[in-house]
């Protein structure tokens, strides 16, 4: 333990402690910028800077460790200048367009010029020459705006172990991107959007295709069909001003349903509908002999991952497509049918909390023929903005219902999907009541939840050990994957998705600002987000993919059963490096 005295107030922190952390305890706000709890502390930005009594130099509160009898002054006239004059220099190089910034409102450097009440641009001059990348269809990186934290180089570093993110160039020069200024397109990026969610200003956002969307919309010739993922509903609200674990399913379907979409539906019948497939696909593999563990294979960052890193793993993902694709391929064929409606016609966007799934939807091995199983994704910020758009009032919406013909049901197993483990625990529902033809005793598969970097269990399924494990994030995955490739996993199942935490914390869900990240534990927004899908779980009447009725109807009229020629033609891909 030790004493200091922060603005000459007592505060006993562990020794080791910084002073911003003695300075949370004490309930005073330091303001920071390259700072993020447990990720960044690199001090570079200086706007945390604190007078220390004593010291000649002003320092770095993030990264300055408390000793016995400091005394430190947080917003001295020193103090408050010498973070003025930082905020000021990084303003003096920044493309100020805040009006259309994507960012605006949500932007942290704004944010800090407001609350230090910088009133001029002090030092408006020279510009560096920036980059401007919108190549690939995930991920635009503007560095006219970027402000040097390296937030977004410690994301893609430590949660994807990749470093697609360095600094490039010296001093003025000075920039944040992949080696040699390239194109996300042309190294081994993800498209995971880590990035994105940790970057404090516009410097790296989405592509958007909000006005893609908005076309079909106004399209007399088109059929517009919308479908949100489980874990969209767990962060839309936070667009709109709800705080963080707010459930607004019915609130997203009234207001989707406002926009104009001919149908509203739920990617989580996909996911039922991918339980189906997969949970069949493993019983297989189990019973002949086929390449085991098998992985799943929604997360499309970590299909490219895989594809980039570890191709000669390719045989053990699951031949599934990803549950919007599902859908998607289902409504272009089935749905199109039934209804009478050339697929050509049919236009089906996914809201996704996901940056990956605009890749993902351009793939070749995402087609029927030449018909595209989904046209355009829209990212759960992306959704907020579209709602805007239509001057929707959000907040008092009643809810709604999704549509319910053909594809309106949902078992609380497709819910879960958003969160990590969720697939597993899914899969293991159905297989496990299948496998041993009667009804499970306990359906909670707990040792699978949780914001643990990799979690493992082991099942008795119909008197076969199962030994099945869950990773998030391609850091937490590669020990998974290095095992297999030399041979000593013990597992027979796997489930992979890219963000840690699954897709609940995905690269197309809200924005959670440093000042949040930094005030509360480090899991705490991921445990509020996946906590709204384990209560909607607990609220479904049916809880088991192989329950919803609208699936059987499915299989009895169209697919005939799971895995048949059929689905294969429709629901299954491979990959390929
Ligand atoms: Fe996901 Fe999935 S859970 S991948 O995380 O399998 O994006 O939510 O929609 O497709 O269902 C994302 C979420 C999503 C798919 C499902
Ligand atoms: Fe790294 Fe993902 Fe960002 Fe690509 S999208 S640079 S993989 S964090």
């Amino acid at each position: 333990i030790v004493n200091i005295k922060i603005n000459n107030i007592p505060v006993q922190v562990e020794s080791g402690a910084t002073i911003l952390e003695a300075a949370q305890v004490a309930g005073i706000k330091i303001p920071t910028l390259c700072y993020l709890k447990g990720l960044n502390k690199s001090g570079a930005c200086r706007v945390c800077l604190v007078e220390v009594k004593g010291a000649k130099n002003l320092a770095a509160s993030c990264n300055y460790p408390v000793s016995e009898g400091m005394e430190v002054f947080t917003h001295s006239e020193r103090a408050l200048s010498g973070r003025r004059n930082s905020v000021e220099l990084l303003m003096s190089n920044h493309n100020k367009n805040c009006l259309s910034c994507k960012r605006n409102q949500t932007c942290e450097l704004q944010t800090l010029a407001s609350d230090l009440n910088i009133r001029e641009n002090k030092y408006e001059g020279h510009f560096s020459k920036p980059t401007f990348d919108e190549v690939s269809p995930g991920i635009v990186r503007d560095t006219s705006k970027c402000v040097l934290c390296g937030r977004c180089v410690s994301a893609c570093k430590f949660y994807q172990g990749l470093g697609v993110l360095s600094f490039q160039g010296r001093g003025f020069e000075s920039k944040v991107g992949p080696v040699f200024d390239k194109s996300f397109n042309e190294v081994n990026c993800i498209q995971c959007g880590q990035c994105i969610n940790v970057c404090p200003v516009g410097a790296l956002t989405e592509k958007e295709n909000i006005h893609d969307v908005f076309m079909a919309l106004n399209n007399p010739n088109k059929h517009v069909i919308v479908q949100t993922a489980p874990a969209v509903r767990a962060s839309l609200g936070e667009e709109f001003g709800y705080p963080i674990g707010t459930r607004v399913t019915g609130k997203m379907v009234a207001a989707l349903k406002r926009c104009g979409f001919n149908r509203v539906y739920d990617t989580n019948f996909g996911a039922d509908l991918t339980i189906m497939e997969e949970g069949t696909e493993f019983i297989g593999r189990v019973q002949k002999g086929g390449t085991l563990p098998m992985i799943t294979s929604c997360s499309p960052g970590w299909i490219k991952y895989i594809e980039y890193e570890y191709p000669e793993l390719l045989p053990h993902l699951s031949t599934c497509k990803s549950p919007h694709m599902m859908l998607g391929a289902i409504i272009k064929s089935y749905y199109a049918k039934t209804k009478g409606i050339d697929p050509r016609n049919i236009y089906v966007v996914s809201i996704m909390p996901c940056t990956a799934k605009k890749t993902e939807i351009l793939r070749p091995e995402n087609r029927v023929g030449d018909i595209q199983d989904v046209d355009a994704v829209l990212t759960t910020r992306e959704c907020g903005r579209l709602i805007k758009l239509f001057g929707i009032d959000f907040n008092n919406l009643q809810d709604e219902e999704f549509d319910q013909d053909m594809f309106g049901e949902y078992t609380g197993a497709g819910v879960i999907f958003g969160a990590s483990g969720g697939v597993m625990e899914a899969a293991l529902r159905t297989v496990k009541e299948i496998l041993e033809n009667k009804p499970l005793d306990e359906l909670d598969f707990t040792e699978v939840r949780g914001m643990g970097g990799i979690k493992e269990a082991s099942l008795q399924i119909a008197g076969l050990e199962v030994n099945v494990a869950v990773a998030s994030s391609m850091s937490m995955a590669k020990g998974l994957l290095d095992q297999i490739k030399k041979g000593t996993s013990k597992y027979h199942f796997i489930e992979i998705m890219g963000c840690p935490g699954g897709c609940i914390n995905g690269g197309g869900q809200s924005i959670v600002p440093a000042s949040i990240r930094n005030a509360e534990a480090m899991n705490n927004f991921k445990n509020l987000r996946a906590k709204t899908l384990y209560d909607e779980d607990l609220d479904c009447e049916k809880r088991k993919s192989h329950e919803n009725e609208q699936i059987q109807q499915l299989y009895k009229n169209f697919l005939g059963e799971p895995c048949s020629h059929k689905s294969h033609e429709l629901l299954h891909t491979t990959y390929s490096k």
